[in-house]
């Protein structure tokens, strides 16, 4: 009877002393600490009749509990569903209620916003708040620590991430105890992780990256983390000398550079950076290693098949390219239309293949259909060229996808809602540069005949419905949307045109 990711992550910490969590206020958890809290933890959720294949929802703060909560789940062989902390009531509704979940763990201050969630799907309501204070918690201590761990097949579900899609609807991607281990491996392996390491984790842990690619690995590995609840440029600079590698969005490097206390001597001693979610700019890359003498590790990777490629430890690390698929990762740059292999250097729509691409939609057998072919191939939509030596850079992307700061936002999303709103007739959204988020978001809105559009009423109404980092940065009113022959909105020429609306003004 086994229970892969258990057994690889959390199992073999049991009764080690060994440092864990390096904690903002200086205390210290140890590996055997964190597993004796998980066992709590998965006590308690039995004690809530939660069942092998359950879904666990969480829209919590990140905290030691947390991550504990996380390994509970894995223990009980429940599904763990996080949720960003920016969600709204209104965009939460939908995740608790397509999940089914069973229980919904909120934060104390948000339990009244989403009772009517828990009460009308059936899901029990409990609350953890950012010290992990709540009644999850209240329960937990009064559990035993629980040893016995559930069974469970490399092919169930360990988790579920929703991931908006080009329809506006979010999709939930099962991932697998096999897609989930096998990614940890082969990173642990190609970026040499040990027990040695002390990660600087400063990422939120409701996405692939802070849970899965830093907090899975380093657990794979036995190593440590500086526990931070955000990314806070000046605590990370206070921290950096207690750490071995860091791993993070651009949005992350591009705001230490900013600060001329990030220098050489700040970071000789870590082993290594590492960058993804989003473009990382060649020029970035190029400013990081001229201040630091180190050259960002870029890796790409998507919510369905965690990480497919990275550039290499050892070797060169090159600017603007994600590097190499992983070991034991496919991956072919194929024309979008007719899904033929394209030659070496051409660009077209990257797929890629292995035991990291994940089990396919929750309840979405056409979506996953569409997306994951009979072969095994999953068909990323974005846009990518492998070059002679085979290198992958991403070149664009074949999906209206905006990505602010390493979130990710769906212009339909942001439209369905913007279309609903009074006196808008039709409104497109788009993506512009940003120098701080990478990328952040134009609305342009077209009034009704006659109506008068008030952007802050428009303004304050996203904001109470739609997640903070959604919000359109700038709005454009236009008598009518640029359309081609077809009647497809041209995009295009709104991003041409909206391309500088961000860009600091010449002083
Ligand atoms: C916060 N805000 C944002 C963003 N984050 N706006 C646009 N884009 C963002 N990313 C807004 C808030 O709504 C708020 O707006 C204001 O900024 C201040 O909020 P605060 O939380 O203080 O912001 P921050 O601390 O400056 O956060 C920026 C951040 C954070 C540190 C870059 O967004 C972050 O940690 N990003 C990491 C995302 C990540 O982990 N992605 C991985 C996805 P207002 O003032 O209106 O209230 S996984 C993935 O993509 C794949 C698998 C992969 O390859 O990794
Ligand atoms: P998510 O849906 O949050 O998993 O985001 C996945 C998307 O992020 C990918 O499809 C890419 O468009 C983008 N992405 C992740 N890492 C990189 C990278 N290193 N360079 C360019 N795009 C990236």
């Amino acid at each position: 009877m086994s229970n892969p990711l258990y057994d690889a992550l959390i199992g073999p910490h049991r009764g080690q002393g060994t440092p864990f969590l390096y904690m903002q206020d200086g205390t210290v958890q140890t590996h055997a600490e964190f597993v004796d809290l998980a066992g709590r933890y998965a006590s308690a959720l039995d004690q809530l009749a939660v069942a092998a294949g359950d879904r666990v929802a969480v829209h919590i703060q990140k905290s030691a509990d947390a991550l504990a909560l996380y390994a509970g789940c894995l223990q009980i062989g429940a599904i763990y569903l996080p949720l960003n902390t920016a969600y709204t009531p209104t965009e939460l509704s939908y995740f608790i209620a397509d999940s089914d979940a069973s229980v919904f763990v909120c934060d104390p201050g948000e339990k009244d916003a989403v009772s009517k969630i828990a009460q009308d799907t059936g899901a029990t309501l409990m609350t953890m708040g950012a010290s992990g204070e709540g009644t999850l918690k209240d329960l937990a201590l009064d559990q035993p620590v629980r040893e016995a761990v559930a069974a469970r097949d490399s092919d169930d579900i360990a988790a579920l991430l929703y991931t908006s899609g080009t329809t506006g609807r979010s999709k939930g991607a099962m991932l697998t105890h096999r897609n989930l281990l096998s990614n940890a491996e082969a990173l642990v392996d190609i970026w040499r992780f040990t027990d040695k390491d002390v990660l600087l984790h400063a990422l939120p842990i409701f996405h692939s990256h802070g849970l899965f690619v830093a907090s899975n690995v380093t657990l794979l590995a036995g190593g440590s983390m500086i526990w931070l609840p955000k990314f806070d440029a000046d605590t990370v600079i206070a921290r950096l000398p207690e750490a071995t590698a860091m791993m993070g969005v651009p949005t992350f490097y591009t705001r230490l550079l900013d600060d001329p206390r990030f220098d050489r001597a700040l970071t000789e001693h870590m082993r290594v950076f590492i960058s993804g979610s989003a473009p990382l700019l060649a020029e970035t890359h190029d400013r990081f290693a001229a201040r630091t003498g180190h050259r960002i590790l870029e890796r790409y990777g998507m919510t369905e098949t965690s990480m497919n490629t990275s550039n290499p430890y050892d070797g060169d690390r090159r600017a603007g390219t994600v590097g190499f698929p992983l070991p034991g990762v496919e991956a072919k740059v194929c024309d979008p239309k007719t899904g033929e292999t394209l030659p070496t250097g051409e660009i077209g729509v990257l797929e890629v293949r292995g035991p990291n691409v994940f089990k396919g939609y929750w309840k979405m057998p056409e979506k996953t259909a569409e997306e994951l072919r009979d072969d095994g191939f999953f068909i990323t939509g974005d846009l990518a060229k492998i070059d002679a030596d085979g290198y992958i850079s991403i070149v664009g992307r074949g999906k209206d996808l905006i990505i602010s700061g390493g979130y990710n936002i769906y212009p339909k999303e942001i439209e369905m809602f913007l279309d609903d709103l009074p006196g808008v007739l039709e409104s497109a959204v788009v993506g512009a540069p940003h120098p701080d988020f990478g990328e952040s978001v134009v609305a342009v809105l077209v009034p009704e005949a006659g109506a008068t559009l008030d952007i802050a009423a428009i303004e304050a109404e996203v904001k109470d419905k739609l997640a903070g980092f959604k919000r359109p940065r700038h709005f454009e009113v236009m008598e009518a949307l640029p359309r081609n022959t077809m009647g497809k909105v041209q995009k295009n020429e709104l991003r041409t045109r909206f391309d500088t609306v961000f860009q600091p003004s010449p002083a």
